[in-house]
């Protein structure tokens, strides 16, 4: 992750979406990395409400909900001093570039999304239009800010091929209007699977809660979900990727490698000959211990609500600026009348 200290630092974008309690998942996979990188590069960070509603919402909790991501990224060690945090509804940049995008992709390139078609079956009732185009909205909030890198997970690849994509179609037409990202997978790759179907990935939108850990769930029921986690008959602690049987106790060796800074492989050394009981006390102990200085943290920042009104007023002007830069050479590019 070095840099040459003569060149200007490399601008990052990510977000995550105020759908739901963050999960384990979100941080191992997510927002834990980004904590990492905001020393090395120019980090932008947003809580993504407008993908957010391409699922309906109660609109009283979605705007707890992206108060709550923003206390949490916090808490989590991102530093608004080093990185800007916004909530991606106060940048009007980013719907108005998705507009204009929206004439630029295709309708077969969007069908292909591996992540439309999940949503669509499970909210049949309601596929609408901007649960389609989700990855053109998401390609705009990326370009807008000529962003270097883009830390996801595997899950969000495909959406940050169909934004290179556009990106270049767009400059193929009109010169370099776009910086061409590059999606940044997380180095640890944790992906955390939901604790009663383990071939499922964790998900905040489960309807089952006792399908995942939510980073605002009490500790005893942290304890508890992580003692009840679907694993095998067979007893043996190994750790066995490719076997679907084991994927319940690969979770959790995942899980607890994430947690100590070491591999599933060598977690399962260290419990070889155990029984899953004794293990799974071993796994929530470490979760809750690493969620626990979080959660005090979080709890202090949620009370204060000028300071995170401080945070996301700020962070939204400086976001605004960049953004409007971009914007205005497209609108120009496209042919508007720009004053
Ligand atoms: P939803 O259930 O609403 O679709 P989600 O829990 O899948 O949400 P997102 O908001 O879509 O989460 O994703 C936020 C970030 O967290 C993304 O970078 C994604 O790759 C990562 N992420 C989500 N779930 C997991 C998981 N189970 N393991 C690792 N990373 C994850
Ligand atoms: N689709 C992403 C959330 C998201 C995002 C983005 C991530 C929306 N816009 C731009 C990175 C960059 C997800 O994680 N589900």
């Amino acid at each position: 992750m070095e840099q040459n200290l003569t060149e200007p630092k490399k601008r990052i974008f990510s977000g995550v979406q105020p759908s739901g309690n963050i999960t384990l998942g979100n941080y191992l996979g997510a927002i834990k990395n980004w904590v990492s990188l905001q020393d090395d590069y120019e980090c932008i960070f947003a809580m993504m409400d407008l993908h957010t509603i391409t699922v309906r919402q109660t609109p009283a909790e979605l705007r707890k909900r992206t108060l709550e991501l923003l206390a949490l990224y916090i808490a989590c060690g991102i530093d608004p001093q080093k990185s800007t945090l916004f909530i991606q509804s106060h940048n009007s940049a980013h719907a108005e570039l998705a507009w204009v995008l929206n004439c630029y992709t295709y309708m077969g390139e969007l069908q292909r999304m591996t992540q439309f078609k999940d949503k669509s079956s499970r909210h049949a009732d309601n596929i609408n239009a901007g649960l389609f185009t989700y990855p053109v909205l998401m390609a705009s909030d990326i370009l807008l800010y000529q962003t270097d890198l883009v830390p996801v997970g595997k899950d969000q690849m495909q959406h940050i091929e169909i934004c290179r994509d556009v990106a270049q179609r767009f400059n193929g037409l009109y010169g370099d209007v776009f910086k061409i990202p590059e999606g940044l997978l997380v180095k640890s790759g944790a992906k955390v699977m939901s604790l009663t179907e383990p071939t499922k990935k964790m998900s905040k939108s489960d309807p089952n809660p006792k399908a995942f850990i939510s980073m605002m769930d009490d500790f005893n029921v942290i304890a508890k979900k992580i003692k009840s986690a679907v694993t095998d008959s067979e007893g043996v602690i190994e750790f066995r990727p490719e076997d679907d049987a084991k994927a319940g106790i690969n979770n959790l060796l995942t899980i607890m490698a994430a947690m100590t800074g070491s591999t599933p492989e060598t977690v399962a050394k260290d419990f070889e000959g155990q029984g899953y009981g004794t293990f799974k006390g071993a796994v929530a102990d470490a979760v809750v211990e690493a969620i626990r200085p979080i959660r005090e943290e979080y709890d202090r920042i949620i009370k204060d609500k000028a300071y995170l009104q401080s945070i996301y007023t700020s962070g939204a002007e400086n976001a605004y600026r960049i953004a409007q830069r971009t914007l205005k050479k497209v609108y120009k590019k496209v042919g508007f009348i720009i004053e």
